[in-house]
């Protein structure tokens, strides 16, 4: 079959108009999709925000021998001041409203490793910062661990990340793959360098940082064995809990042990759970966390690892990021599928007319959903504690492989969207039963869908979150997000697969319906947990009761919409700030955000609200800030994980709006 070539898009010059109307605003909301698309189909983003990561990177470069080049070091670097605190701490993330020492502190050693001199004016504040909040004795677990594998933390000051626990039987309640899978691949390589101490070489820079982050001459005089709980207030999110204790006590008594038969096959058990994650994930593995330690693994494994360490050091070139304030570690690969499944949606709500010159730029996108679809389970799925894959959709691409529910769902939307347009080119029938089936699987006992797996554990292993620094890692719980996104996605596919799977679509929306009205607050609201936060779940929320069939005059539904009326600014926007999601509560951020004011748009215009007057304040809102381009300017970071640390989803004010307006048009003029 020839191919048929798209026409690339070209630049648009637009006029300047006066009084823009939505149809307009449209139009150049559009021109600026269409311009920012990539060849391939989908959008490329920034996804950056977490300070830990690229100093974890720089960790790696250093352990190494392969620091980055002349320009990446420039822009690294400018990126850390950039972000840099005017007390000069980092926080946890690019916009943290206080300093973290789990940051800083890496921070610092990775400023080092990147050449900066520890005069530099930029350099003392961060020092000083370091020494007088109590020093890297008072990071984070997951810093206290990085600096151990620089030779700039004691191993004694650890507890113990026992690799014995991949021994244990599968059913064992404290066997791993009972963990969120995120969670689970950042402590499978923790085990292995924590079971052989894994540690760089002292060399003048590590001892000229030993005294710079603790005082001259204080690290050697450590007792290493009474910090293991030391953390400063700023990394406290998650105070260690009596059972934490407990098991660490007990944990720390089996380490004590003069010799442990069992460590060689704990280690072995190890990396071959690492090396296969390497395998199915294309080097990439899950996430930036385990995309670092799998590669320091594969380092200190020396000769044997010398293969798996060039492709692993490689692949993580993908995680950098060039951005407007520097170059960055980023939170996953990409976001480019979560962001064409939206993209594509918010397009599809404008009117044919209006639409029809973007035509080639759907068709594009469609064969990005095509050629990224997962079309295979994962070889031994059951051997290393794998779900199944097939006919899902991954976050960001094919290559990554780890198909996620909610992503599944947006991915499977507009499939059904878009089929039957592309006739030589559709994705085949038996694949979008796949996902329909996968999605099924996915379902939880309580009714809702998590991430990645279903919820293997009960909430009370949270108990034991060694992290500190974030909330909810254990488990994967039910997430209003996953849930909302998985029946609307059955919703289309019980339209279109009719009698095909009714006996399971059916009772599986019953239950997740059940499951998100018991989710709803007192107050109305639904809370988000990947996104700035309410307002995020809120709209997730009316979205998936509307489409399951619920009325206008739902209690839910009034209630949701109520409730989002009553956080509208004078502006006509919303605003939320991220702290929202530490406090748990709705935060006002004091100016309006664009991303979150679609989302209540959205959300008042699917659950028929009856002010038309503040939904038109809204649209208005949206209209007056965008930019003569069609594009909207990069405001507050809305993304978040783990309830504290955000992230970028820079995208979001490109197609949300639009989404928004299609909505709000449509709506206005029936
Ligand atoms: C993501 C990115 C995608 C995101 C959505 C699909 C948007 C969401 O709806 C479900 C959760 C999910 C899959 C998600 C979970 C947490 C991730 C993987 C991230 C925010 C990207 C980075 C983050 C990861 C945990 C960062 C590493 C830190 C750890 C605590 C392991």
């Amino acid at each position: 079959m020839i191919e048929p070539v798209l026409p690339t898009p070209t630049r648009a010059v637009i006029p300047d108009l006066p009084g823009l109307n939505a149809d307009e605003a449209m139009r150049r909301a559009l021109g600026n999709l269409a311009q920012r698309q990539e060849e391939r189909g989908s959008w490329a983003g920034d996804y950056g925000g977490p300070m830990f990561l690229l100093p974890m990177y720089l960790a790696l470069c250093r352990l190494a021998g392969k620091p980055p080049d002349a320009f990446r070091t420039q822009r690294m670097t400018t990126y850390f001041f950039n972000v840099q605190r005017a007390d000069g701490s980092l926080g946890l993330h690019a916009e943290a409203s206080s300093g973290s020492m789990f940051t800083t502190a890496l921070g610092y050693a990775a400023l080092r490793i990147l050449g900066l001199s520890a005069d530099d004016t930029r350099m003392q504040k961060m020092a000083r910062w370091v020494r007088e909040n109590g020093t890297p004795l008072g990071a984070a677990s997951w810093g206290k661990f990085t600096l151990c594998l620089l030779g700039l933390y004691d191993w004694r000051g650890l507890h113990p990340v026992l690799p014995e626990l991949w021994l244990l039987p599968a059913s064992a309640p404290m066997h791993p793959s009972k963990l969120w899978c995120h969670c689970r691949q950042v402590y499978l390589p923790m085990a292995w360098l924590y079971g052989t101490r894994a540690t760089g070489e002292i060399d003048p820079l590590i001892r000229a940082l030993r005294d710079e982050l603790y005082g001259p001459n204080v690290y050697e005089q450590l007792e290493w064995e009474k910090q293991r709980d030391t953390v400063c207030p700023a990394d406290d999110y998650r105070p260690t809990t009596r059972a934490l204790q407990a098991v660490n006590f007990s944990q720390g008594q089996y380490e004590r042990l003069p010799f442990k038969p069992l460590r060689k096959r704990a280690l072995d058990e190890c990396l071959t759970h690492i090396k296969y994650e390497d395998a199915v994930t294309n080097d990439l593995d899950i996430g930036p966390v385990n995309a670092v330690f799998n590669t320091v693994v594969h380092h200190f494994r020396g000769a044997a690892g010398a293969d798996d360490f060039r492709r692993g050091f490689a692949a993580l070139d993908v995680y950098l990021w060039d951005g407007h304030d520097g170059m960055k570690m980023q939170g996953y690969n990409n976001s480019e599928l979560w962001d064409l499944a939206f993209a594509v949606q918010a397009v599809l709500a404008v009117p044919e007319q209006v639409r029809a010159p973007h035509a080639p730029m759907v068709h594009r996108a469609y064969r990005y959903l095509r050629d990224n679809q997962i079309l295979d389970d994962v070889p031994q799925a059951e051997a290393h504690y794998r779900h199944l894959s097939k006919g899902g959709w991954p976050f960001s691409n094919r290559a990554h492989g780890w198909p996620i529910t909610d992503c599944t769902s947006e991915g499977l939307k507009c499939a059904l969207l878009l089929e039957g347009q592309y006739p030589n080119e559709e994705i085949p029938l038996s694949l979008l039963r796949d996902s329909v089936r996968l999605l099924l699987s996915w379902q939880n006992e309580d009714g809702g869908w998590s991430t990645y797996e279903k919820q293997r554990a009960g909430g009370w292993i949270e108990e034991l979150n060694p992290s500190q620094v974030f909330g909810d890692i254990m488990v994967d719980y039910s997430h209003v997000e996953c849930t909302s996104a998985c029946i609307q996605g059955l919703v289309r596919a019980r339209k279109r697969f009719r009698g095909e799977f009714d006996d399971r679509i059916d009772p599986a929306i019953a239950r997740g319906l059940d499951f998100l009205r018991a989710a709803q607050k007192s107050d109305g609201s639904f809370e988000g947990a990947w996104a700035v936060c309410f307002t995020y779940g809120t709209w997730f929320g009316v979205t998936a009761l509307r489409e399951a069939g619920a009325s206008t005059q739902d209690p839910s539904v009034r209630a949701a919409c109520e409730f989002l009326l009553s956080k509208q600014k004078a502006d006509g926007s919303w605003g939320e700030a991220g702290d929202s999601c530490r406090e748990r509560k709705y935060l006002q951020h004091e100016k309006g955000q664009v991303a979150q004011t679609a989302w209540a748009l959205l959300a008042l215009v699917r659950g028929g609200c009856d002010h038309p007057e503040a939904m038109r304040r809204a649209a208005q809102f949206l209209v007056d800030r965008q930019e003569r381009d069609g594009s909207w300017a990069r405001e507050s970071l809305v993304g978040v994980f783990n309830r504290t640390c955000l992230i970028n989803y820079d995208n979001y004010r490109h197609y949300f709006p639009l989404w928004a307006l299609a909505e709000w048009s449509a709506a206005a003029a029936s």
